[in-house]
């Protein structure tokens, strides 16, 4: 049974909202094609009044800033509690408005309550330092909250997004806007009502659905936005920088596309990294940033790696994402389902082997057969550009030498994977390798603890991880006169 959809307003203030202009947009599901709800269209107006709600809650004597950080951190305590609570019935919001398939949003959410917990846990230590200065004087650091912050959202993992995001900026002890992608606004809604249910003050957190071109430029040009913390394509992630720095030099963080690649040397356990390399491109359709899209084969195993793929590929359960035995789904829209379709029949021109999948599947919703190409060349577009969908290109290699440049001889730098049994090759390549993540021997372990961002034009700044609140932080020197030195 579909879940109720209970909020499709924007959240400003702790209340509910119609949008400005009295627009609505459809979200729809991918299983199907079926509007699942009309959800409110913000655009500038209503970005306007969310900012302007977000900067009374940043006042310097408003009762969120007056609260000790420790208390902050325990709102989201509260909130964990309320996540685990309602589990259930975000996994279904978050399955029948993205496609991802029920089992894997159960597993990310059993997760998420202590994902906020940890970084939640960071509120009250952010310390600062105190720094011997010459002379008569002393000197101390204060790591204060930068202000209002716009966090604009991807489609691919909402809910995930919307925590990593909306938990240390908040920590942090700023306010923020969030701008949901207009595929998948549903689940950030219902995560700002249990955020409102935690207690948090009114106008701390505020969600405004819509457009990247209106609502999500009013929040990249607002003057009285602070920072901007962006996950989406590269593409726009440039055109978020230069609207921070034609504005008002907002900080900016930005996590991006990747091509990232997925080393398998000849000494490796096969069974291990045909899982890791299925897991790696098909979980999700290979909507994911981290997705291993660039899979070497050293060419002492590359037949039997191509034939073993082959087979892990066609076993793949595909349906229904609501359906527990489903382990593969759609894609989130007609317009990505097209762009994959593209990338495979360029794939096939320009000569690449095509050993498994390559067509839609049926003509209800979006789905796309788990997808193979063997005997790809480096200079092939499935091999250099993001394609976000289920297509694993797989590469042969020689040498350790030769697959770190490979390897690196792309624009973007996010992950990187290596199946190996020798110690030294995994150092070597974890050193070299021009990535924000290195796995060895596994591949997709996100934990909260780790820093989560990327390398050269996949981003800038990083989630997750122990100092991450920094991204929400300025540092503040304070100096003093003393009349004798300390
Ligand atoms: O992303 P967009 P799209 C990559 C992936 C995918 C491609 C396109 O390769 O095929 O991007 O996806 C908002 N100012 N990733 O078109 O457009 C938009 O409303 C401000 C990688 O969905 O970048 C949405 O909320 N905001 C990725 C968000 O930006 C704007 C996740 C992302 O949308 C805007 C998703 C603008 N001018 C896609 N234009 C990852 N890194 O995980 C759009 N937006």
């Amino acid at each position: 049974m579909a879940p109720e959809i209970k909020y499709t307003k924007i959240f400003i203030n702790n209340e509910w909202f119609d949008a400005a202009s009295g627009k609505t947009f459809p979200t729809v599901c991918p299983h199907d094609g079926k509007v699942i709800a009309n959800v409110a269209e913000g655009d500038k107006a209503d970005i306007d009044l969310a900012v302007n709600a977000a900067k009374k809650a940043f006042h310097r004597n408003s009762e969120w800033r007056l609260l000790d950080a420790s208390k902050r951190g325990n709102i989201f305590y509260k909130f964990a509690d309320l996540v685990e609570r309602d589990a259930k019935y975000l996994a279904e919001l978050e399955t029948i408005d993205n496609g991802m398939v029920c089992t894997r949003i159960q597993s990310i959410l059993a997760t998420i309550p202590d994902r906020i917990r940890y970084i939640a846990s960071l509120a009250d230590k952010s310390e600062g330092t105190t720094i011997p200065l010459d002379g008569d004087t002393f000197c101390y650091t204060l790591k204060q909250p930068v202000g209002v912050c716009g966090l604009i959202l991807p489609w691919n993992a909402p809910i995930l997004m919307f925590i990593n995001k909306i938990i240390a900026a908040l920590a942090a002890g700023c306010t923020a806007i969030v701008k949901p992608a207009e595929q998948t606004p549903l689940t950030a809604l219902a995560l700002a009502a249990l955020m409102k249910e935690a207690g948090l003050p009114p106008g701390v957190v505020n969600v405004v659905p819509g457009y990247g071109e209106t609502a999500g430029v009013a929040l990249t040009h607002h003057p009285d936005v602070a920072k901007i913390s962006f996950t989406g394509s590269l593409e726009v992630g440039k055109l978020v920088q230069k609207a921070a720095g034609a504005n008002n030099l907002k900080r900016v963080t930005l996590e991006l596309g990747g091509k990232s690649p997925l080393v398998i040397m000849n000494d490796a356990d096969l069974q291990s990294a045909i899982q890791y390399a299925t897991l790696g491109l098909f979980l999700h359709q290979g909507q994911m940033c981290i997705a291993a899209s660039r899979v070497f084969v050293q060419s002492g195993i590359y037949d039997a790696f191509v034939q073993a793929m082959t087979t892990a590929a066609r076993s793949l359960k595909i349906g229904n994402p609501a359906e527990v035995t489903s382990q593969y789904g759609p894609q989130v829209d007609e317009e990505m389902m097209k762009k994959i379709l593209c990338y495979i029949e360029k794939g096939q021109v320009e000569g690449a082997k095509l050993v498994i999948g390559g067509k839609r599947i049926g003509t209800q919703g979006y789905y796309i057969e788990p997808t193979v190409f063997a005997d790809v060349q480096d200079n092939m577009t499935i091999a250099k550009e993001e394609i976000f969908g289920p297509v694993q290109s797989i590469l042969k290699f020689e040498t350790l030498e030769e697959v770190i440049e490979r390897s690196n001889a792309s624009h973007y730098g996010l992950a990187a994977g290596i199946f190996t049994t020798n110690v030294t090759t995994a150092l070597q390549f974890s050193k070299h390798v021009e990535a924000g993540i290195v796995w060895v021997n596994t591949y997709l372990v996100l934990a909260p603890q780790a820093p989560f961002g990327g390398r050269k034009e996949s981003g800038v700044g990083r989630e997750t991880g122990s100092k991450c609140l920094d991204e929400y932080l300025d540092v503040k020197a304070v100096t003093y006169s003393q009349p004798k030195k300390l």
